[in-house]
């Protein structure tokens, strides 16, 4: 009978602790649909701070406001990279790429900016204004976007 009961409690434990975890993941995707948007701001620009390394570029926001948007760029890395600021073409990567010079060819792509030339182990800013839309940010040194360099991110309508 005592070992019934324990049973009985263990069960209904879990099972409030799925429901529990459940309703929180519930709660936070609503809120991430409702809610605008909590950006970071530096002198009224959304700040993105973004991460070159090992031929990968993190940006540590995804969804950014529309307006003014800062990028800080650290390279991390051993070597030169740079990250430009490049509408989408498609939903993913398709960008325009000559493939006899590894490049993305510059121009035939809409570009509102860059940070050039960022040595290992420094940064760089840029400041845009960037329209609703969504972007790709990369690297066009030689071979670099085809090895990875390239992520995309979306600016939402500022919602304030
Ligand atoms: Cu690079």
């Amino acid at each position: 009978m005592k070992r019934i009961l324990r049973v009985a409690v263990l069960v209904s434990l879990l099972s409030f602790s799925v429901m529990a975890v459940s309703g929180c993941a519930t709660s936070r995707a609503a809120a991430g649909s409702l809610q605008p948007l909590r950006q970071a701001t530096v002198d009224g620009a959304a700040q993105v701070n973004v991460v070159v390394k090992s031929y990968v570029i993190t940006p540590d926001t995804l969804v950014v406001p529309a307006g003014k948007v800062s990028f800080h760029v650290e390279n991390r890395d051993v070597i030169v990279h740079e990250m430009l600021v490049v509408h989408a073409q498609t939903k993913s990567f398709g960008l325009p790429y000559d493939f006899s010079i590894s490049r993305v060819i510059e121009d035939q792509i809409d570009k509102p900016g860059e940070v050039p030339d960022i040595q290992p182990n420094s940064s760089g800013d840029v400041t845009l204004d960037l329209p609703a839309g969504r972007y790709v940010l990369l690297c066009n040194l030689v071979g670099h976007f085809q090895a990875g360099m390239h992520t995309l991110i979306d600016v939402v309508p500022n919602v304030q």
